[in-house]
């Protein structure tokens, strides 16, 4: 497991750490030291409220003369960094709701959890409630078609919602334990569009009310900080339960991780890399850490 994750996070891993590894060399740190580690986590999309809050909690070490050498500086920031990551654990619901903005790896996620939890044994259903685009359905399908699961969906233009209605009717009907609706892509700012979520939330409650709904926000980890600001308008939007980090192959930004713990108190469930249903792990802050500063 720890391999796996360490091979897929390979990229990040090495943009990080290569610096880090420098400062963790040296025998003694200083203030120039601190400077430099501030300017990396930085570099590594950490977000300069999260950095500086670390930076000072380092300094405060060194004032009490528990940071002294390099060593040092690793163990206490892999304590911090894990410190920052742990939020309480979610368990998902038998709903999962996947939004985000356009090409931000919705589809291609709901393909993964799809083959996630039924690897675990779950009769998985999927919804394609993307009406907006043709070939929206025909993605889904295709990843129905590879991995056996059946997919509802509608006509094009369709309302989202009413498709997200049929899917909740065959779930009922059938034995399924687990419900993935893929959404189309949409804009934070696009008011209208976000409601169109609250609608498809309303359907279900409606349809099953003791089933638990989990929003779930799929982030592309090559935005960057940008990133942020979408899921914290997201949020205010539909209530999410967590996040999940697509795309982390293409960046060295694994610290974009630590800014949306820290930022919006919201945790990082899955991280997903490459087009593979096997790349897509369950976040874990103390393995991921590690990963990240090379530990
Ligand atoms: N490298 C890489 N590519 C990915 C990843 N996830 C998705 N992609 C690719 O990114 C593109 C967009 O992915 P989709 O899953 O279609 O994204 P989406 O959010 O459903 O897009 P819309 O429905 O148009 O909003 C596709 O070409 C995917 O193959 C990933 O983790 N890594
Ligand atoms: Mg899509």
């Amino acid at each position: 497991m720890f391999d796996f994750i360490k091979s897929s996070l390979q990229k990040v891993y090495i943009a990080v750490t290569g610096k880090l590894q420098d400062l963790f060399g040296q025998s003694r740190i200083d203030a120039i030291a601190l400077d430099q580690l501030s300017q990396i986590l930085l570099e590594a999309d950490l977000g300069v409220g999260t950095t500086k809050e670390i930076v000072k909690q380092l300094e405060l070490a060194a004032e009490l003369g528990k940071l002294q050498t390099g060593q040092d500086l690793k163990n206490k920031l892999q304590e911090l960094l894990i410190l920052q990551l742990q939020l309480p654990d979610v368990s998902l619901g038998n709903i999962i709701l996947l939004v985000g903005i356009n090409g931000s790896g919705k589809t291609t996620l709901a393909g993964k959890l799809a083959a996630y939890y039924q690897a675990q044994g779950q009769r998985v259903l999927l919804v394609a409630a993307d009406t907006f685009r043709a070939a929206a359905v025909q993605q889904l399908q295709s990843w129905g078609q590879r991995l056996g699961v059946d997919v509802v969906h509608g006509a094009d233009g369709q309302d989202p919602a009413a498709v997200v209605f049929q899917g909740c009717e065959k779930f009922r009907q059938g034995d399924y334990d687990l419900l993935i609706i893929d959404t189309a892509g949409r804009l934070q700012t696009k008011t209208h569009l976000i409601q169109e979520l609250s609608k498809i939330k309303r359907v279900v409650t409606k349809q099953m009310p003791s089933a638990t709904i989990s929003t779930l926000l799929t982030v592309d980890a090559m935005l960057g900080q940008n990133s942020l600001v979408q899921a914290e308008q997201f949020h205010g939007a539909t209530n999410l339960t967590g996040v999940v980090l697509t795309k982390m192959d293409g960046t060295g930004k694994g610290g974009i991780v630590v800014a949306i713990a820290q930022q919006l108190r919201l945790p990082v469930i899955f991280i997903s890399h490459g087009e593979s249903v096997s790349q897509m792990y369950k976040f874990q802050a103390e393995q991921y850490v590690k990963n990240l500063i090379g530990g």
